[in-house]
């Protein structure tokens, strides 16, 4: 009760455009509360539809304590369960993916459909009903190719996001692409650092060789101020909705999600070091161009997004601890694109690979000097950091009222 309050009085008495207090990035009391409050709570990118393309094709995510399955059953429906046997709790499925009839606990055998209901249950009493004992489920959702799980007995409505991304997305039709490499990096620094570096390009020109000789700097882009003014993003936007392509940037009252087009520098295609496109097939049959510049999506607090014409890529953050993130990036093309004929791996993924581990070596050493006892919170640039600002406050305006409804009352 002390962490909840703590973090409440220091969230009540933060300096606005200001980095946040240093337990915020460090204490494992505070990551708890963030557990308890944003992961336990919210929807959560777990990963696409097209990873479980069939029925039976499994994978499984870590949140915090949840281990959870992600399925597509006989019906074609995906479905999300606690990975938990109903038995004495041994994690059915362990893999990080694979395939199965049906999910077989690996400790006495325990079997369920893919559905979740328990079938076969080896010499239990008479009277055992395996009808109670199914998988418990987990709020599972679909939208544009994307899986969204919420651990929320009561989860908020998803409807809103929905009707705002799946426009933007449905021409790329990601729901049917294939990952052609993903890769998973653990960054050693708290998830909102990870958050904070994302949503400003303050860094990029001198972090960012590759990356910036195709993606904009200007804070327009990536930050969430000033982009309807920008000429540059009209006439990308004009274009675009032209070619029946939704890309005006939109951002919800929360400020939780926002999507928006952006042109790439130079009349680049793609994200390589050329600009040149990095897959000879366009990644959906329904965009005949590849001149749409990048379609960025966020959506706090696991993901953000570039499609491309050539290819998307796409980023998944998960805590591991008040001072670990995994970040896991994936590579979606043309289900049809074949490596080593439409495209060259190492082409594909190298500018990502090298701005993620260039991003993995700037929020480690942020989160080194916030360790410092000297540490005290220092202030955004309104200009290019507009985005950083508009997460914490996402964050604070987030934490805020939970926090104040289990805090203890004042004596
Ligand atoms: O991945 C991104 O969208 C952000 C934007 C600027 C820095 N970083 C590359
Ligand atoms: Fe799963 Fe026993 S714990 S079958
Ligand atoms: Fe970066």
């Amino acid at each position: 009760m002390d962490t909840r309050n703590d973090m409440l009085r220091l969230l009540n008495n933060r300096r606005p455009g200001f980095s946040l207090e240093q337990p915020f990035y460090i204490d494992p009391g505070f990551y708890q509360l963030d557990l308890e409050l944003v992961w336990y709570r919210d929807w959560l990118f777990v990963g696409h539809d097209c990873e479980v393309a069939k029925p039976g094709a499994f994978f499984t995510v870590q949140v915090g304590d949840y281990p959870v399955v992600i399925v597509r059953g006989r019906d074609g429906q995906i479905r999300a369960f606690h990975n938990s046997c109903r038995h004495r709790g041994s994690r059915v499925c362990t893999a990080h993916k694979g395939t199965s009839a049906r999910l077989v606990c690996p400790y006495h055998q325990w079997t369920y459909d893919l559905d979740g209901s328990l079938v076969f249950a080896r010499q239990m009493a008479d009277d055992f009903r395996k009808e109670e004992f199914g998988l418990k489920p987990v709020a599972c959702e679909s939208v544009g190719g994307y899986i969204f799980i919420c651990l929320a007995q009561e989860p908020a409505d998803f409807a809103p996001f929905r009707a705002m991304m799946e426009p933007y997305f449905r021409p790329h039709r990601l729901g049917e692409a294939k990952v052609a490499h993903e890769a998973t990096i653990v960054e050693k620094g708290n998830w909102k650092l990870v958050w904070e570096n994302n949503r400003e390009c303050y860094h990029c020109a001198a972090n960012h060789p590759e990356l910036c000789k195709t993606f904009p700097e200007a804070p327009t882009v990536t930050g969430v101020n000033g982009a309807e003014s920008d000429p540059d993003m009209l006439a990308h936007w004009a274009k675009c909705e032209a070619a029946g392509l939704p890309s005006r940037f939109r951002i919800d009252d929360r400020g939780q999600y926002r999507a928006t087009r952006a042109p790439l520098l130079r009349d680049a295609v793609s994200y390589t070091s050329t600009g040149k496109r990095a897959v000879g097939r366009n990644l959906s049959d329904d965009v005949a161009t590849d001149r749409i510049g990048t379609l960025l999506l966020y959506h706090y607090p696991t993901t953000w997004n570039h499609v491309l014409g050539d290819h998307a890529v796409t980023f998944r953050v998960l805590p591991i601890s008040a001072t670990e993130t995994a970040v896991t990036t994936k590579w979606l093309v043309h289900k049809d694109a074949v490596e080593g004929v439409d495209y060259d791996l190492q082409n594909l993924i190298h500018v990502w690979t090298e701005t993620n581990d260039e991003d993995r070596r700037i929020v480690e050493e942020n989160a080194f000097g916030i360790r410092s006892p000297a540490y005290e919170p220092g202030p955004y640039s309104e200009l290019h950091e507009g985005g950083v600002i508009q997460f914490v406050d996402w964050y604070a305006g987030f934490m805020a009222p939970r926090l104040a409804e289990g805090a203890a009352p004042r004596l």
